[in-house]
Order: structure tokens, then C-alpha cells, then sequence
């Protein structure tokens, strides 16, 4: 059995899924990768240096506009075929958790109801001293780093840095159903970033079949792992219509 049967035949058993994405599930919306997005003006700078609270200490507006930027490219971005699939999964599968480490908002928009957000939200903001939440919506996008009207701070995306720690339930949450899951898709990332490169192993060990999607082999694979080689966009409306083809045993 190759490894896309020996997929689907699993899913078709699984009493628990869990999927987690990285920025390859957005690649076909275009929204650039972590490290494509440098393009123009940005350039010249290193995301993991840009993504960092030093970066914004030092330089609040420039991280400002950086993050402006990106949060243009993703308002006119739409959901693709990947972020469609993973919705429709999770309505065609008993039970499935969908744990993301994008900050785009994509699954949201293409109709996944509850997603777990490892690395924070574009859409969001706080304030960098108290942690008060902002609303700004992307229409009257300031171009500059707003001051906190309670303390004076500078306002930040909600979004989680390098060398800041993730939300803890949103992190727990992810591990646990990493260790409760039949079958886990590790879909569109490098699996170089911690913690979140950790759930495929972690689930792994708990007895998962953990299954790859991405054109290029990951950093985090474990013996046992399947890869399917390709595109998000295109390996997963298979997986969905191979699944749909002689109704899985467990539908809903
Ligand atoms: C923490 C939000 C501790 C911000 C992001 C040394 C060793 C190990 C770990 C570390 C280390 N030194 C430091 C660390 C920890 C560090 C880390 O892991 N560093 C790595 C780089 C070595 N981690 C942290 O700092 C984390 N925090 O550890 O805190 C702590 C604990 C308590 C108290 C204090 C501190 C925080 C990590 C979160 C950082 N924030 N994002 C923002 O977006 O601006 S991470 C960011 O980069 C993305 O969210 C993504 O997760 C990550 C990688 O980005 P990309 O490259 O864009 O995406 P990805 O890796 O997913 O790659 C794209 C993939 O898609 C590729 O594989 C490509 O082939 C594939 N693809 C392309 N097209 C398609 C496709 N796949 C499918 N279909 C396609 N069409
Ligand atoms: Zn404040």
C-alpha cells in the first residue's frame, strides 16, 4: 500500500485527527513564507531578527511597518484549497483539532471554527507594557506603533516572538491533543521552529501515524512518518475526496 492509501485508510479508522500547519498552507494564497516574504523593501532584514522583542525595543515603528505590511498582503489574500480542505475535514471526521502556527487568519476565513493559534494573531494587538488589547482594524492601519492611552506603551501585534513563550493553554491544548491523536498532519512546515516542531514526535510516540505534506522533506521527520510529497493545496482535496469516495465507516 502506498502512502497515500496507507493514509487514508487510517483516517478512515481514526477517532481523533489532529492537523498542524505552518506557512506552506498559505504559500498558495499568496502569502509568502516566513522567510520568502523578503521581498522590496524588506529585504534587507532577517525575519528572525524583525520577529524578535529586542527588534521592537530597539526600533518599535520599523517592526511596526513590517508587520503592517504583512498584514496588507494577508487582507488581500484569499483561502486556498488547503485551507478549505482542512475545514471541510474537520466536519467530515468525529473529532479533529486544527493547530496552526500562522498568524494569517486564513483558516478562520476559510471556515474552521475553533483553531488553535500557537504563534498569535496579525489581526490582534496589545500593548507592550500591560498587555491591554487594541483593536485596529486594517482599513485605519496607523502607520506608526500607537501609545497605550492606559500606560504610555507602545502598542504590539499579539503575535508570539522568537525567545517569547507561547500561550500556555493554546500550547497545552496543542500537546494534548497531539498525544490523544490516531493520526496527525504535520502540513506546509519546515518543522525547525520550537516548541511547535516538537507535537509531530511528541504524537509519534503516543502511537500516531504521523503524516508530512509539504514539496520538501521537513527537519522533524520520525521513523514511521509518512511523507506525501507535493503541495498542501493539492494532497489534501485528494485526501478529502478519497475519504468522501466510500463514506469512511466513522462519518458523523
Ligand atoms: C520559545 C510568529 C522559550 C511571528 C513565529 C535553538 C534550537 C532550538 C530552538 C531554539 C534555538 N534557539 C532558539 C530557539 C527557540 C526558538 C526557535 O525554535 N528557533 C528556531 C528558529 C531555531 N523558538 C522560540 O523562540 C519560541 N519561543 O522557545 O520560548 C521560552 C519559554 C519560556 C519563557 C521564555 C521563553 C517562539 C517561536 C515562535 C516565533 N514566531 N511566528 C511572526 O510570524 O512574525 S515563527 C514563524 O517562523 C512562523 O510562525 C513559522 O512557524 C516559523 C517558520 O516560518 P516559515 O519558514 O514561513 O514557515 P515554515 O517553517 O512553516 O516553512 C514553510 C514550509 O512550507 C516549508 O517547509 C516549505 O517547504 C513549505 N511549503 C511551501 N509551499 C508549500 C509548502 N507546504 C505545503 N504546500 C505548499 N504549497
Ligand atoms: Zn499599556
Amino acid at each position: 500500500m502506498n502512502g497515500l492509501e496507507r493514509v487514508i485508510s487510517a483516517l478512515r479508522s481514526a477517532q481523533f485527527v489532529v492537523a498542524l500547519t505552518g506557512a506552506g498552507v498559505s504559500a498558495e494564497s499568496g502569502v509568502p513564507t516566513f522567510r520568502q516574504a523578503q521581498t522590496g523593501l524588506w529585504a534587507q532584514f532577517d525575519p528572525a531578527e524583525l520577529a524578535t522583542p529586542e527588534a521592537f525595543a530597539r526600533n518599535p515603528d520599523r517592526v511596526w511597518a513590517w508587520y503592517a505590511w504583512r498584514r496588507s498582503l494577508v487582507e488581500q489574500a484569499e483561502p486556498n484549497p488547503a485551507h478549505r480542505a482542512l475545514a471541510e475535514l474537520a466536519r467530515r471526521l468525529p473529532r479533529f483539532t486544527l493547530i496552526t502556527q500562522n498568524v494569517d487568519g486564513l483558516h478562520q476565513r476559510a471556515g474552521s471554527a475553533e483553531v488553535i493559534e500557537l504563534h498569535g494573531s496579525l489581526q490582534r494587538y496589545r500593548c507592550a507594557i500591560c498587555a491591554t488589547p487594541v483593536a485596529i482594524p486594517a482599513e485605519a492601519h496607523p502607520p506608526r506603533s500607537p501609545v497605550c492611552v492606559r500606560c504610555g506603551g507602545h502598542i504590539r501585534p499579539d503575535v508570539v516572538w522568537f525567545g517569547e513563550p507561547l500561550p500556555e493553554a493554546a500550547l497545552s491544548a496543542a500537546f494534548d491533543a497531539a498525544r490523544r491523536a490516531q493520526v496527525f498532519l504535520s502540513i506546509g512546515t519546515s518543522g525547525l521552529v520550537e516548541p511547535a516542531a516538537s507535537l509531530a514526535r511528541v504524537s509519534s510516540r503516543a502511537g500516531a501515524l504521523v503524516v508530512h505534506v509539504n514539496p520538501e522533506q521537513p527537519a522533524n521527520m520520525s521513523a514511521g512518518d509518512i511523507y506525501l510529497c507535493g503541495r498542501a493545496g493539492e494532497i489534501l482535496p485528494i485526501i478529502l475526496a478519497r475519504l468522501a469516495e466510500v463514506g469512511q465507516e466513522n462519518a458523523r
